[in-house]
């Protein structure tokens, strides 16, 4: 195997994989012509992401598994089901997408992740992690003429959707292949007691004797049919490094070097042959072949592209400013504070208070259902967590937010990341619902600063309150505001002026991240401006009087519409039937483009000249 040091500086020449109009000649390649295939991939990956950007560690350890997967089983017909799909551009460029890499994650080009729409390679849509199993199991039961195989890392593997369908696949006996691609990370270390297993696995002598006596894993997977009766297994439970996966009803096998290429393309073969449910237990590196990855997997998980941003944006990134304050909270000898990620401690910018304040820190694994539910028994027991979640995998723990959190009325503080457009990650990880599903929710103070001298106090202020509170930011800079440490200007339910026109017939009602429109907005026609800080509870009491006193409420959020922040002024306004016509601006009834945040702030027509036209067209119409 090639190893590189450095981004290659050109395009690098790739023979084999250009050969390759479609899979059939792969089929018959010979070891050396794999070898040589998964080099060339591995360079043309280095050169491809250095340029777009995106997923970069996890694709380099699945090189030769994606080599082997392809050459062994019979795509696009077997199924290959890849967990998260961070890992899958190696698969991207082996399956006839190479020449267009380089778009990746841009507008109109390739997606960042499986695409069921972009390719009939791309056996299942994801992003958000864990469902690989579950979705093989399903198409193994549909149509069980073809191979299903899912591959899953040791992070994905953490979540509780996967045991529920690994004990679903083997209560039923169904042929289906998991491979878990183990590589001791996450996004940061892996954390949990799944990953202390599977780390016992590793340092058990079996991968020893594998590692150092240079022997096959072959010798432990029978010729061909099934491996054992069900007792045999129970049994074997007790003997074998996989025992869990065993107990599930699985066949376990490995663990193995999945770098071997040689080895994996034999081991699969010999899968092929086996019914039932197999796990394939593979030990990788993350960033495999590239030093500078192999030595700092967590800074080498992404690679961001230097952009030429258009964002006026000069202050912090809102999740430093979130981070800071976790850390004065803790500083000031509140023991009572717990902060909880899952797995997203880096993102989440907790970095530092997971390293100064180790015993009020909780990464809890991709576990976003369990998260929520810790922070309930937590705070019944009179801590006061503060549950930092990426809007999208919020939609993971619903019903525990309802259930465990709202009902009981308990002091849990949401710290919302990476609500809104997210850009280039594309429609799985948009933040665009929160605040129509969080809205509903009884007891819920919901916040939305629009900079980071809000967002600081917003913080302060759900800490400080009974019961649940939400504060939702976006992604990125905050506009460069000073932070006002300690002066608290919230009071709850009430919204911030920040002109009032006694002339004017429309008033702005902007909630959260998109005040700078709104602002220029209001300049240009000489309208009220509201920063409306809160969407639950609204201050209905500035509605009622701005109601009087203006002919049009014009909405404006980075939420779909639907149910959105401006719904609740329309509910509102309807309610109480007050005298005023409404316009909301936010994001349509459509899935986000894969592109930039503005690329997407565009698709959506949340544009000045957009809203400018639109009131104007409203006003025209009175
Ligand atoms: C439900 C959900 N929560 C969080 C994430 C964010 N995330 C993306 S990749 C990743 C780490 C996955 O680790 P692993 O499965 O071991 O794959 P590796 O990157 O190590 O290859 C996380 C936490 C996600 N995609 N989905």
């Amino acid at each position: 195997m090639k190893t590189f040091k450095k981004f290659p500086e050109n395009e690098p020449s790739t023979p084999l994989l250009d050969s390759l109009k479609t899979l059939d000649a792969l089929r018959n390649f010979s070891s050396s012509d794999l070898l040589s295939l998964a080099d060339e991939i591995r360079e043309f990956l280095l050169y491809s992401t250095k340029h777009s950007g995106g997923h970069f560690g996890a694709g380099l350890g699945v090189v030769e598994l994606t080599v082997a997967l392809h050459h062994v089983f019979n795509t696009p017909n077997d199924k290959i089901v890849w967990d998260v799909g961070h890992q899958a551009y190696p698969h991207k460029i082996l399956t006839g997408r190479k020449e267009k890499m380089l778009s990746m994650r841009q507008k109109d080009g390739l997606h960042p992740f499986p695409s069921r729409e972009e390719s009939n390679f791309d056996a299942f849509g994801v992003g958000h992690s864990s469902t690989s199993i579950g979705a093989a199991l399903g198409m193994s039961i549909a149509n069980p003429t073809n191979k299903y195989i899912s591959v899953i890392g040791d992070g994905a593997i953490t979540a509780g959707m996967a045991y529920e369908a690994m004990a679903h696949a083997g209560s039923i006996d169904e042929d289906l292949l998991v491979i878990l691609n183990d590589n001791n990370m996450s996004i940061s270390n892996n954390t949990g007691g799944i990953s202390n297993y599977l780390a016992k696995i590793w340092s058990s002598k079996w991968y020893i004797q594998i590692r150092e006596g240079g022997k096959s894993v072959l010798r432990m997977i029978p010729s061909a049919k099934r491996f054992a009766k069900k007792t045999e297994t129970h049994i074997k439970g007790f003997l074998s490094p996989g025992a869990l996966f065993e107990e599930l009803g699985f066949q376990y096998i490995g663990p193995m070097d999945g770098h071997n290429l040689k080895d994996l393309v034999r081991t699969l073969k010999n899968i092929n042959d086996l019914s039932g449910p197999v796990f394939l237990h593979l030990v990788t590196q993350k960033g495999k072949g590239f030093i500078p990855a192999e030595k700092d997997p967590i800074k080498f998980h992404a690679l961001s592209k230097i952009e030429t941003s258009t964002s006026k944006n000069i202050g912090p990134k809102y999740q430093e400013v979130f981070g800071e304050w976790l850390c004065e909270k803790a500083e000031s000898g509140d023991t009572n504070l717990v902060a909880i990620t899952p797995a997203m401690s880096e993102g989440s910018g907790m970095t530092e208070f997971a390293q100064r304040f180790p015993n009020q820190f909780f990464d809890v694994a991709i576990a976003e259902q369990h998260s929520m539910t810790f922070a309930a028994g937590l705070a019944c027991e009179g801590k006061k967590p503060v549950l930092a979640i990426y809007s999208t995998f919020l939609q993971r723990a619903y019903d525990q937010l309802i259930h465990d959190v709202a009902i009981q009325n308990l002091d849990v503080l949401l710290a919302i990341d990476r609500a809104g457009f997210v850009g280039e990650d594309g429609a799985t990880h948009a933040g665009i619902f929160d605040l129509t599903y969080l809205r509903c929710i009884p007891n819920l103070t919901i916040m939305v600063p629009a900079n980071e001298n809000e967002c600081w106090q917003m913080l302060d202020f759900g800490y400080s309150l009974n019961g649940p509170a939400a504060v939702r930011y976006p992604r990125g800079n905050a506009p460069g505001e000073n932070i006002e440490k300690n002066t608290n200007t919230i009071e709850l339910g009430k919204a911030k002026i920040l002109e009032l026109k006694e002339s004017a017939t429309v008033a702005i009602l902007s909630f959260g991240s998109l005040l700078d429109i709104s602002e220029e907005v209001a300049k240009e026609i000489d309208a009220t401006l509201v920063d409306m800080r809160f969407v639950k509870p609204l201050d209905e009491s500035l509605l009622r009087e701005l109601s009087t006193s203006h002919d049009l409420f014009v909405t404006v959020e980075e939420n779909v519409i639907a149910g959105g922040a401006g719904s609740a002024v329309n509910e509102f306004v309807n309610a109480n039937s007050l005298p005023i016509k409404l316009l909301n601006f936010g994001i349509p009834d459509e899935f986000p483009v894969v592109g930039s945040p503005e690329d997407q702030k565009q698709a959506a027509e949340l544009t000045k000249e957009n809203l400018l036209a639109k009131i104007k067209s409203k006003l025209a119409k009175q």
